[in-house]
Order: C-alpha cells, then sequence, then structure tokens
C-alpha cells in the first residue's frame, strides 16, 4: 500500500511501490518536493578554493653589525 514518495520509505532501501524503481531511483522519490534524502544526489560541489600562498619571503639579510 501507499507509495514511495516519503523520506523514510525513498531510504529504506526497499522497493515500497513495487514499481521496479528502489528509493532515490524510483521518480516518486526524487521528484518530491517533500522527500530530503534524494537531494545530496545532486549536490553542488562548491569550490572552496582558497588559493592563498602565504609565502613570506623574508629574505633574512644577516647583516654583520660591527
Ligand atoms: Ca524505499
Ligand atoms: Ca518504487
Amino acid at each position: 500500500m501507499g507509495g514511495e514518495n516519503t523520506t523514510a520509505a525513498c531510504g529504506d532501501g526497499i522497493d515500497n511501490d513495487c514499481n521496479g524503481f528502489r528509493d532515490c531511483a524510483d521518480f516518486s522519490c526524487s521528484r518530491s518536493t517533500t522527500v530530503t534524502v534524494c537531494r545530496d544526489a545532486s549536490a553542488t560541489d562548491a569550490p572552496t578554493d582558497t588559493g592563498a600562498s602565504t609565502d613570506t619571503g623574508a629574505a633574512a639579510a644577516d647583516v654583520p653589525r660591527d
């Protein structure tokens, strides 16, 4: 009974409505706006590129003070 259109049903690894598609493979899950478990599949990879090469190239000039 019921469908496969809830977060619980879409994350239990069972083809609840026996239509051949299990969990996020079922459109009832992937197209549902209330199901949250299938959203991670198309998660946008945020490019966190902190290309900060903090190179303190302070040439220590050893000046013999005499
Ligand atoms: Ca399921
Ligand atoms: Ca199904």
